[in-house]
């Protein structure tokens, strides 16, 4: 038999060799005390990429963005950000909990609000308002299928930001998957945002950890920040190790994945029960509308050794990573062939 096929989460993916070599033999030291040669290569490397004064290695791309929604606002302010982002869907209100700050989502086509909606509700604070601080967006955008936001779009986004004094967070946990669909570099991406978070344990495969990239005054409160949220880590270096090999190996490969999604997608799009709007099928992921309940479509799949989540009651979600190769691709297609037969 197959082994399993894990569409689960490109989260899933485990260390690579070469990784756990570096992992193995990496130099380190007490990272509050600043003294981890191998972070701070790490972070040095993370803010270079993405055309940052500085950079702060994170347990999580969680805490990434609360750490960075912390230094944007004070209690009380307002942030302005799609109403399905990971920072409100996924985020289990830790932005209302830690920063005590007002969301105000607003509708979105695939990840994308109109300018002019964002335009129309920043306000400058007075008596009876409170004053727009932040914008949040997310490239890719999960929860439409790992859609891309086009560079244009940020840009236009950041020309509104910098006229009114707002800051823009860039959610890019897959920033680098963005960057390949668009044929864009990551950088040009952040250049549209004062602050990036990415996540080296996803597509990238790393087994721990995110990058939080800024200016140098930012980086350094959000550093305080970390440590009052209990992140700040010591010999840490043995995971920052794994993060070096994957911003030098790790990321022309997301295209492998990108052409698996796509295949995965052509095939599934097909089959009587299901569909899929190509449109969205952009990057590494897959979301399948099922006229199934899309719950009970998981449990049939999993019998099968395909794993993936059912996100909406009608959709699932399909998403493609190193650990995933052609011939993975093709149990999952042969799988989900089975269950349109019997369904
Ligand atoms: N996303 C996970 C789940 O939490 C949904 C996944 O499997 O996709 N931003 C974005 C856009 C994300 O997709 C995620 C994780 C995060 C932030 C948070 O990263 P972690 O899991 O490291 O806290």
């Amino acid at each position: 038999m197959h082994r399993l096929v894990d569409l689960r989460s490109d989260t899933v993916t485990v260390p690579t060799p070469e990784m756990r070599r570096a992992m193995a033999n990496a130099e380190v030291g007490d990272d509050v005390y600043g003294e981890d040669p191998t972070i701070n290569r790490l972070q040095e490397r993370a803010a270079e990429l993405l055309g940052k004064e500085a950079a702060l290695f994170v347990p999580s791309g969680t805490m990434g963005n609360e750490v960075a929604i912390k230094v944007h606002t004070h209690p009380g302010d307002e942030v302005l950000l799609d109403e399905d982002c990971h920072i409100v869907k996924w985020e289990l209100g830790a932005a209302a909990f830690i920063s005590n700050v007002q969301l105000h989502t607003l509708p979105s086509q695939r990840g994308i609000v109109p300018v002019e909606e964002y335009a129309r509700r920043i306000h400058p604070g007075d008596d009876h308002v409170p004053p727009t601080r932040l914008i949040c967006l997310e490239n890719t955008y999960n929860a439409a299928g790992g859609v891309v936001l086009p560079l244009e779009y940020m840009r236009e986004i950041w020309d509104l930001a910098r006229k009114h004094g707002v800051a823009v967070h860039l959610d890019g946990a897959r920033i680098f998957n963005a960057s390949i669909a668009l044929g864009v570099p990551a950088k040009e991406l952040a250049a549209c945002a004062d602050s990036v978070m990415f996540c080296l344990s996803k597509g990238l495969a790393c087994p721990v950890g995110s990058v939080l990239c800024g200016s140098r005054a930012f980086i350094e409160e959000a550093r305080r920040v970390r440590k009052i949220l209990g992140g700040a880590m010591r010999q840490a270096g043995v995971l920052a190790a794994a993060g070096l090999v994957a911003l030098d190996s790790m990321i022309d490969r997301l295209a492998d994945d990108h052409r698996r999604a796509r295949r995965l997608a052509e095939a599934i799009a097909n089959m009587p029960g299901f569909s899929v709007d190509m449109a969205t099928v952009q990057t590494n992921m897959v979301y399948v509308q099922t006229q199934q309940p899309a719950r009970r479509i998981v449990q049939q799949l999993e019998t099968l050794g395909v794993l993936c989540l059912d996100v909406f009651p009608h959709t699932l979600r399909l998403v493609t990573h190193k650990d995933v190769d052609d011939e993975d691709i093709t149990c999952a297609i042969d799988a989900f062939a089975r269950v349109a037969s019997i369904s």
